[in-house]
């Protein structure tokens, strides 16, 4: 079983689940506590850099997602970018991310200096140098079951989701998608997901019927993949050319196919004539 210890002392009254996860009820009051910390990443937008959810680098497959976000990374030079590469991630949603350390507020670099010198997963610092922040407006708001994609993450690093605001809950499958279980996530809560786990299983926070109040979640990675700013700008614009390209080969085949059925109809319409078939002009 993982050792999972705050300062050196095992985390007290964690309920473990799986084989490296653990869920810790009223976490941030315990070993974090900032009320005002708190109170600034729910309530006050200004105080984050929430980015809105039609921006057009936050769509999803050209959907608006059912939730709010913000990017923070932790680059040692503040001119590279460490980039959490997830399945449908538009590139020029790392023109977005802000370094952790030039932001006016401090209290999630507070957190993230926080785990680093006090939490140890088998003896180890996380190394978390990487923030998502999620807000979900509403019992609309969610996301789908997943499993995280690890590629771009330090090997054998895990993931700390710490929850303000309403009560959600945590639903947890097998990757077939059969509930295995779910947790009530209340404010302070933290989920950490070892990464055995994260392969094994899928998670989520689904839209709920009853109504509820903003929730926000900081999700602290490890992640090892780092781009220079001029790679970085090249893969963008090579991202867009891609996308541009692809939308160029979708609408020609669009307009391939709706000549087609035009021929059709026109090839119909002479068969009828030569058939001596009336044909009402008007319809
Ligand atoms: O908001 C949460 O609690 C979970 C977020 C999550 O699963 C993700 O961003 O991958």
């Amino acid at each position: 079983m993982t050792s999972i210890h705050w300062g050196g002392v095992p985390i007290d009254g964690g309920e473990r689940f799986g084989e490296d996860s653990i869920f810790v009820k009223n976490f941030f009051n315990k070993y974090i506590g900032d009320s005002r910390a708190e109170c600034e990443i729910l309530f006050n937008l200004e105080a984050m850099p929430y980015i809105p959810r039609n921006h057009p680098a936050m769509a999803y497959r050209g959907n608006e997602l059912t939730r709010t976000k913000f990017f923070f990374q932790d680059s040692a030079d503040p001119d590279d970018t460490l980039v959490y590469k997830y399945t449908g991630i538009q590139w020029r949603s790392t023109e977005l991310y802000v370094h952790l350390r030039d932001w006016k507020n401090k209290n999630v670099c507070d957190m993230v200096d926080a785990f680093n010198a006090n939490l140890s997963v088998n003896g180890e610092s996380p190394g978390y140098n990487h923030v998502i922040g999620t807000k979900y407006k509403n019992e609309r708001d969610g996301i789908g079951l997943h499993s995280d994609k690890t590629q771009s993450w330090t090997p054998e690093s895990n993931v700390a989701i710490l929850s303000f605001g309403a009560d959600r809950t945590f639903t947890i499958t097998n990757l077939e998608g059969k509930v295995e279980q779910t947790f009530e996530l209340s404010c302070g809560d933290l989920f950490l997901l070892g990464w055995k786990d994260n392969m094994k299983y899928k998670h989520g926070i689904l839209a709920a019927k009853e109504p509820c109040g903003p929730r926000v979640s900081l999700c602290f990675r490890n992640i090892e993949e780092i781009w220079g700013k001029e790679q970085l700008t090249a893969k963008i614009e090579a991202s867009d050319r891609a996308r541009d390209q692809r939308a160029a080969r979708k609408a020609e085949k669009k307009a391939a196919a709706e000549a087609e059925k035009a021929a059709a109809e026109v090839y119909v319409y002479a068969a009828q004539l030569a058939d001596g078939v009336g044909v009402n002009l008007f319809l």
